[in-house]
């Protein structure tokens, strides 16, 4: 007898041990020397909770990908500072103190002091193993993107840690290095019209500013109050696109404390209609989970069943997704959050 189980497509999940390999030991937080919240155990607890599901998903190790698709994204100069770091010696973490905000400065991306001229925080280190596990997260991202792009799976996930949505064309922040879901949706692009949903806590100012000008990629960010949470400098409603990207860029933002109740009816109302009317051929989800009522970032209060909900409602949709990794800090619930979305699209 032919099994039922046999016709639900597992979904394909890629990660690369290597992405394991970055330690940041302690981020500056107003001031305060704390713990690294991006620690190598979130990637852990997800891949434990994906492994312990083997009907549901199927476990790949993404190749190597050519700079070039990390190029379409970012400059040259911030390739090099990262390339710079990686001859740092062991255990060196380099933080920048002074951010020269770009005026009138000849910065060198060869000179690792000159760090501050392409970071925007101070919770971001460099050291000789961020370009490694950095690019294996963005070689992960891409390979989930290119198994939708072959039209080989309608959805995919990717363990992208460490996260991208706040790293710009020729920046670097909020523990972010190379900018995966634009690296994806550049991808996409060239079959279509791409929408990238961010649901992260944070407001997805790096993605936001790569297609800015852009009216083929669709950039949307649901977020904290950026006048109380970082980024701070971004995610404002008014900031709406410009040039031929003017209306293709839509910030939504949610008070503290935002239940799924309020979360829904921002995605029922807002959001679904905003996706539907842009008529999106592929969408990519840049996933964060410190929207979790524990995150010790975020400061949303929803819980591991309503990422389900979430899920549900965004497959709903019915377009090709490409599902990505970004924040969510309270790494024992971590891997159950991840799976209870991705179930979601099951
Ligand atoms: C990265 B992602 C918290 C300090 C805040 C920056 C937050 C970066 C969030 N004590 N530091 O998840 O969007
Ligand atoms: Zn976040």
């Amino acid at each position: 007898m032919k099994s039922i189980k046999k016709n639900i497509q597992k979904i394909p999940v890629f990660f690369h041990p290597q992405q394991l390999e970055f330690h940041p030991k302690y981020e500056w937080a107003l001031g305060n020397r704390i713990k690294h919240p991006e620690s190598t155990k979130r990637a852990e607890s997800i891949f434990k909770a994906i492994k312990a599901e083997k009907d549901l998903f199927d476990l790949h190790i993404p190749e190597r990908i050519p700079l070039s698709n990390i190029r379409d994204c970012h400059n040259y100069e911030l390739v090099t500072l990262y390339n710079t770091a990686a001859g740092l010696p062991d255990g060196q973490e380099f933080y920048p103190s002074v951010f020269p905000q770009r005026k009138k400065a000849n910065p060198d991306p060869t000179n690792i002091k000159h760090a501050g001229f392409y970071c925007f925080d101070s919770g971001t280190p460099l050291n000789n193993k961020t370009w490694l596990a950095a690019s294996w997260s963005s070689a992960s991202a891409f390979a989930a993107g290119e198994i939708v792009y072959k039209g080989k799976s309608k959805v995919s996930y990717a363990i992208s840690r460490p996260p991208g949505h706040h790293a710009s064309k020729d920046s670097y922040g909020g523990y972010c290095y190379f900018n995966n879901a634009a690296i994806v949706a550049k991808m996409l692009k060239k079959k279509g019209r791409v929408v990238i949903l961010d649901i992260d806590f944070h407001h997805g100012n790096g993605t936001q500013e790569i297609f800015y000008n852009d009216d083929k990629v669709f950039t949307i960010s649901i977020h904290g109050d950026p006048r109380e949470y970082f980024p701070f400098f971004w995610g404002f409603s008014s900031e709406s696109g410009a040039g031929k990207g003017e209306g293709y860029n839509l910030n939504v933002i949610l008070p503290e404390k935002t239940k799924i109740a309020q979360y829904k009816k921002t995605l029922i109302e807002t959001i679904i209609p905003t996706i539907k009317r842009f008529e999106a051929d592929y969408l990519v989800l840049s996933a964060g989970f410190d929207t979790y009522k524990l995150d010790p970032v975020g400061n949303f209060s929803l819980e591991t069943k309503d990422y389900q909900e979430i899920g549900k409602l965004i497959s709903k949709l019915d377009i090709p997704t490409v599902i990505l990794q970004e924040g969510g800090y309270f790494t024992k619930d971590l891997g159950k959050n991840v799976v209870s979305l991705l179930k979601g699209f099951c």
